[in-house]
């Protein structure tokens, strides 16, 4: 059984005639279907609705002429504004009514009783948004799961200090308005340039196996002493670099305690030194990327 609700309101006999007639084929021709008159101006704000239907009357007796110049003033400018204004306020009167009877379809014949079901049509749509989906995308490494854990408060995705930790995508709630998409870190296909591809691997964006991490550790040590020599002064006591990176290393071993039993140097941790103060933020302030080193 369907249900139709048929709107009118008492603005004169026309529109209550209407839907008579229009409840009348429906009972006539559909059998499966049960229809309710309902004045939905009555219904909203009786008071409204006795003051504007004895002004309407007043005016249709003593003033007819008048009714033109209101209709015409009614679609648009202030009279237009204040009836849509006011049937939008209605219109939340008019919810509790639909919600109660459930109609399969509403009819109105008066246009305050259309513009309210539209205007609730349309907040309805505006109530439900959709979630915001925002997703997170990056170089490899860069901070992009660590971001969404900081947003969501917990540890919802995996984290570590090395390329590749996020393997595919995972949708994460924030709250009710927002979702994000953690991504795997991606690359350029290629990487033509020389440099971009050591910038790259000084943030830890590159697997070792790509570029080994001697290789890294002497390319950040060069970049440093081209672009920032006072960095590389005050952090590892270097003003100079030798042409061999393992007596770099040496150095910066000795002043950082990178030591194996015995005295001797550990290389790997002497190298890590370098590439973990760059990474963790250690040195801060400088950029690898750099407008002069690319051809325009
Ligand atoms: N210093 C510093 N380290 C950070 C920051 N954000 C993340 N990290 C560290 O960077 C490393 C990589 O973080 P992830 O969040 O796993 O990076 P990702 O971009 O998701 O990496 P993939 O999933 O491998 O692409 C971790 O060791 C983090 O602790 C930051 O703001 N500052
Ligand atoms: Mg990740």
């Amino acid at each position: 059984m369907k249900k139709i609700l048929i709107f009118y309101a008492s603005y004169g006999g026309g529109h209550l005639s209407a839907a008579k007639s229009i409840e009348n084929v429906i009972n006539t021709n559909y059998k499966d279907t049960q229809t309710k008159l309902i004045d939905c101006m009555k219904y909203v704000n009786k008071g409204v609705e006795k003051l504007t239907t004895a002004a309407y009357r007043q005016m249709a007796k003593k003033a007819p002429w008048a009714w033109g110049h209101i209709y015409s003033a009614s679609q648009k400018g202030i009279l237009a504004h204040i009836s849509t204004r006011s049937n939008k306020i209605m219109a939340v009167k008019l919810l509790k009514l639909l919600k109660e009877e459930k109609p399969d379809l509403v009819i109105s014949t008066h246009p305050f009783g259309s513009q309210m079901c539209s205007y609730l049509k349309r907040k309805q749509k505006g109530m439900l948004p959709r979630k915001a989906r925002v997703l997170v995308v990056g170089i490899p490494n860069a901070g992009k799961s660590t971001l969404i854990n900081r947003l969501v408060g917990k540890k919802a995705v995996n984290t570590g200090n090395k390329p590749g930790i996020t393997k595919e995508l995972n949708w994460i709630r924030i709250n009710n308005d927002i979702e994000l998409l953690d991504s795997p870190g991606i690359l350029w296909p290629k990487l033509d340039e020389k440099n971009v591809a050591f910038n790259l691997a000084s943030l830890t964006a590159i697997k070792e196996e790509v570029l080994p991490l001697y290789d890294v550790a002497e390319y950040i040590l060069n970049t440093l002493l081209k672009y920032y020599p006072g960095i590389l002064e005050k952090r590892y006591k270097l003003t100079e670099l030798d042409e061999d990176i393992i007596v770099n290393l040496e150095h910066i071993g000795k002043l950082r305690g990178c030591l194996i039993k015995g005295g001797e140097i550990d290389y790997e941790k002497a190298l890590s030194v370098v590439i973990n103060d760059l990474k963790d933020g250690s040195i801060k302030g400088i950029t690898f990327d750099r407008y002069d080193e690319y051809e325009l």
